[in-house]
């Protein structure tokens, strides 16, 4: 039907380029690349943007004959609204031309490196936050100056910029990790070293790596949301984006000060916040959004829900939310000045019952290993500490345990798909179903802190072999 639709084209030209952007993926392009936009349209700057797919050329192949260009659906229950975005003038694909990457990298008019390359994409363990030296990608960006990983490109491009005496750019970690600009300057550092000490001299010295809180919801592009846009506008985008109307980017302000008034968009006239600690943003929207996100992606997925907002919606999951909120997480941090942890709580359930968006639970079940810790393995810690019990927490771990078992309740195989799949595999493969199972995923130190394991198995043990003699909403009832 799509095939008589002429092809969406550039009617404005693309702005001179400022950010070179690894892992233009789709939540990148409804987030910020909108705020980008919008921050020179507001107040102008040369802050186009270079793309990098670290993977697949598919997003450049569906881009680049349309010049780069793209729709931005937002979806709100009355109905969609359709923006056309600009500001991404090249997609570069990193298998393809490494050398390339590392070019349009040391350009001196690119003053920041933003990174959505999700958690798995950092190459540490999740546990520690420390770099994986284990890690394939990592043994190879040692061995070769033509980098495969994030981290490799990052240091490699540093390197070339420190030799040609140009100041380096700001690393702009937009990953949903705690203290994202912290843990990637040491990630980075630490590989720089073992390259060459003096670049993690200069690094440290130098280059600046502000921590930031970014909030969007943002599902998958489907065939049919492909479809109804090109009816709606009569040209044919081959990636559109889709995403709810909400959106929040709160960036530690501290950007390479060499480029003085030019060091950063004036994103403060797009909406963002900038601040000097985005720590009590950060802890909030990781353990009450993404926290509350995968509870309902392994509890709702295996009680047969397909989307967020399917799951939400049932009375019983709502109430557990609710009680998760109010009982397990909001004692957990300190909220920041002025935000009522009630309000930005009946706000998510809103927005997750936002029946435009079509979130399925499989996709945030996805690389669970890596979300887990921030999610709800630090609130969980926090609570023991503080003495409150963390029944329905535990619960959504013994969830996780069920799901990556590869079977659902009813005995129907899942699609599990995780960084540490293989692993994930092994363990299940060799450990009988019920407490033994339990224990030998609690193992895994690349997840759990051996303290934390050791404290909290009594209680998944409890509610594994629980969900599994009943059902998942007999488990929710019995928390609420
Ligand atoms: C989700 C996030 O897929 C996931 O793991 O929890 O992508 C979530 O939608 C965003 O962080 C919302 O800002």
């Amino acid at each position: 039907m799509t095939s008589t639709i002429p092809r969406l084209t550039r009617t404005t030209p693309a702005p001179k380029a400022g950010i070179v952007h690894l892992g233009l993926g789709a939540f990148f392009r409804a987030f910020g690349v909108p705020q980008i936009e919008d921050a020179m349209k507001a107040s102008g700057g040369d802050w186009g943007i270079v793309g990098v797919s670290l993977q697949s050329p598919t997003i450049r192949d569906a881009l680049a004959p349309q010049g780069f260009c793209y729709t931005a659906a937002e979806l709100t229950p009355e109905g969609e609204r359709l923006r056309t975005l600009h500001a991404v003038s090249n997609v570069l694909v990193a298998p393809e031309d490494p050398e390339a990457v590392l070019a349009a990298m040391s350009d001196p008019a690119i003053r920041i490196v933003s990174l959505t390359v999700t958690e798995k994409g950092y190459c540490h363990d999740p546990a520690t936050g420390k770099l994986n030296l284990e890690h394939p990608g990592i043994k190879a960006d040692l061995a070769n100056a033509l980098p495969v990983t994030a981290p490799g490109f990052l240091v490699r491009a540093l390197k070339r910029r420190k030799a040609a005496n140009i100041p380096p750019f700001t690393i702009l970690c937009c990953d949903n990790l705690p203290a994202n600009g912290r843990v990637v300057r040491s990630i980075v550092t630490d590989l720089a070293r073992r390259i060459d000490p003096e670049l993690a001299n200069w690094i440290t010295r130098r280059a600046r790596f502000p921590s930031t809180m970014v909030d969007r919801i943002v599902p998958a592009t489907t065939t049919a949301d492909i479809e109804r846009i090109a009816a709606a506008q009569g040209e044919l985008d081959a990636a559109p984006v889709v995403h709810e109307p909400f959106r929040q980017w709160v960036i530690e302000d501290d950007f390479v000060p060499d480029y003085a008034a030019d060091r950063r968009p004036a994103l403060e006239h797009a909406g963002a916040l900038l601040v000097s600690d985005v720590h009590p943003f950060e802890n909030m929207k990781l353990r009450m959004l993404n926290g509350t996100h995968s509870a309902l992606a392994y509890l709702g997925y295996l009680a047969g829900h397909e989307t967020v907002s399917s799951a939400s919606s049932d009375p019983v999951f709502e109430r557990f939310l609710k009680h998760l909120w109010a009982n397990e997480i909001a004692p957990s941090f300190s909220a920041p000045e002025g935000v009522d942890l009630g309000s930005y709580a009946a706000a998510l359930l809103a927005r997750y019952q936002n029946p435009a968006i079509r979130h399925r639970t499989w996709q945030i079940a996805m690389d669970g290993s890596q979300k887990l810790p921030q999610r709800i393995l630090a609130t969980l810690a926090d609570n023991q500490r503080k003495g409150v019990r963390s029944k329905g927490l535990t619960l959504v771990i013994a969830a996780w345990m069920k799901y990556v078992s590869g079977r659902d309740l009813q005995g129907n195989s899942i699609d599990v798909r995780d960084a540490m799949g293989e692993r994930l595999a092994e363990v299940v493969s060799g450990s009988n179903d019920g407490m033994e199972r339990v224990d030998a995923l609690l193992e895994l130190t690349e997840i759990f802190p051996p303290e934390l394991a050791v404290s909290i198995r009594d209680d998944v043990g409890r509610a594994y072999i629980g969900m599994t003699d009943t059902s998942v909403q007999a488990s929710l009832a019995g928390i609420t």
